[in-house]
């Protein structure tokens, strides 16, 4: 793979997360997915037609939420299109279009959320149970991948800390730890060692409890695409993309800080915080500037994506370019 001219106003030049892979393991890893893609396209839906008619999206119904929080920006959401159909999800390839042509293998109901660990009281909730217990706000955060693109997604979901204070974490519980669900069947691209699977995600107490941290469970007015974490993942819209880890099975509160899946395969390039940083290069690239998909001019990154006014005083007297 070779790695394209950082101003190069191309999609292409759209680095993936996997050039840490040899050109084999890579091509193996691509070709193992070719299974039959599902051809209706969910631009149908973005149109506006129902998706139990198209068969694409069987699974997304209308949720609403019960506020909209001022936490969102007012900047132009990402068309649902562009959000569906350009997607990081490497359970189903490594491909952006990989999830939309194969996420249709998962199975989201029933879905179970287990929390384990350094909590009083241990439970498991269902996605009806969750949609009951807790308030259902939409939130329009920016997304900013570590590759060099960025969306603007509205998306609908609860509090990380709402939902955490409710298993009563001991003060055992320093770091939260994500993790997808394992199923290679339902999730063809685990059938290779491109990660470790599952997914690992990790996020320090403070942060899972900061009230930017977004526990989703749907976007655009309905429930989640399967492509895009469906039925629940996690948004820290501070951090690069890949921390928002999908179609989470389990949360365990931890006194040790979890490994990540990223820091696993190359510790080097991804580092357990990931905050979005213009001043602090991905060894192989810059990540001074952005692609917001749909635009054409590069914007510059924001210090926390924008987000420094919350964010930035947790990590008073951090050195970010070590704890990168
Ligand atoms: N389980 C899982 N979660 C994941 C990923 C993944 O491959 N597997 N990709 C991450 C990356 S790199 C990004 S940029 C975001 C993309 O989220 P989106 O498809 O909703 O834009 O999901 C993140 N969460
Ligand atoms: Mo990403």
């Amino acid at each position: 793979m070779s790695i394209p001219h950082p101003d190069t106003p191309l999609p292409s030049e759209i680095t993936p997360e996997t050039t840490y892979l040899n050109r084999r393991q890579f091509i193996q890893a691509t070709l193992s997915t070719a299974i039959i893609a599902n051809t209706l396209s969910t631009a149908t839906w973005a149109k506006g037609i129902d998706p139990h008619s198209v068969g694409s999206l069987p699974t997304t119904q209308p949720l609403s939420p019960t506020s909209t929080s001022l936490l969102s920006t007012d900047e132009a959401p990402t068309p649902l299109e562009k959000v569906v159909n350009f997607s990081n999800f490497y359970e189903f390839g490594t491909d952006k279009t990989d999830p939309v042509n194969y996420a249709h293998s998962l199975k989201v109901d029933p879905w179970q959320v287990n929390v384990v660990g350094a909590v009083a009281k241990p439970g498991v909730l269902g996605i009806e149970d969750i949609l009951r217990l807790f308030p259902l706000e939409e939130r329009i955060y920016r997304l900013r991948c570590v590759e060099g693109w960025s969306m603007v997604i509205p998306w609908l979901g609860i509090s990380l800390a709402q939902f955490l204070k409710r298993f009563q974490p001991t003060s055992q519980a320093k770091f939260v730890q994500f993790l997808t669900l394992l199923d290679p069947q339902q999730m063809p691209g685990q059938r290779r060692p491109i990660l470790n699977w599952p997914y690992q995600e990790g996020l320090r107490i403070d942060e899972a409890m900061h009230p930017l941290t977004l526990l989703s469970l749907g976007l655009y007015g309905r429930t989640l695409p399967k492509e895009n974490g469906a039925p629940l993942r996690l948004v820290v819209p501070w951090k690069y993309g890949f921390k928002s880890i999908k179609s989470i099975v389990t949360i365990r509160l931890m006194e040790k800080q979890p490994l990540t899946s990223w820091e696993e395969v190359a510790s080097s390039e991804y580092g357990f915080y990931a905050n979005v940083n213009p001043e602090v290069p991905h060894p192989r690239w810059s990540q001074a500037r952005e692609r917001r998909i749909g635009e054409f001019a590069k914007r510059d990154t924001l210090l926390f994506n924008g987000y420094a006014e919350q964010v930035a005083s947790l990590y008073h007297g951090m050195d970010l370019r070590k704890y990168y």
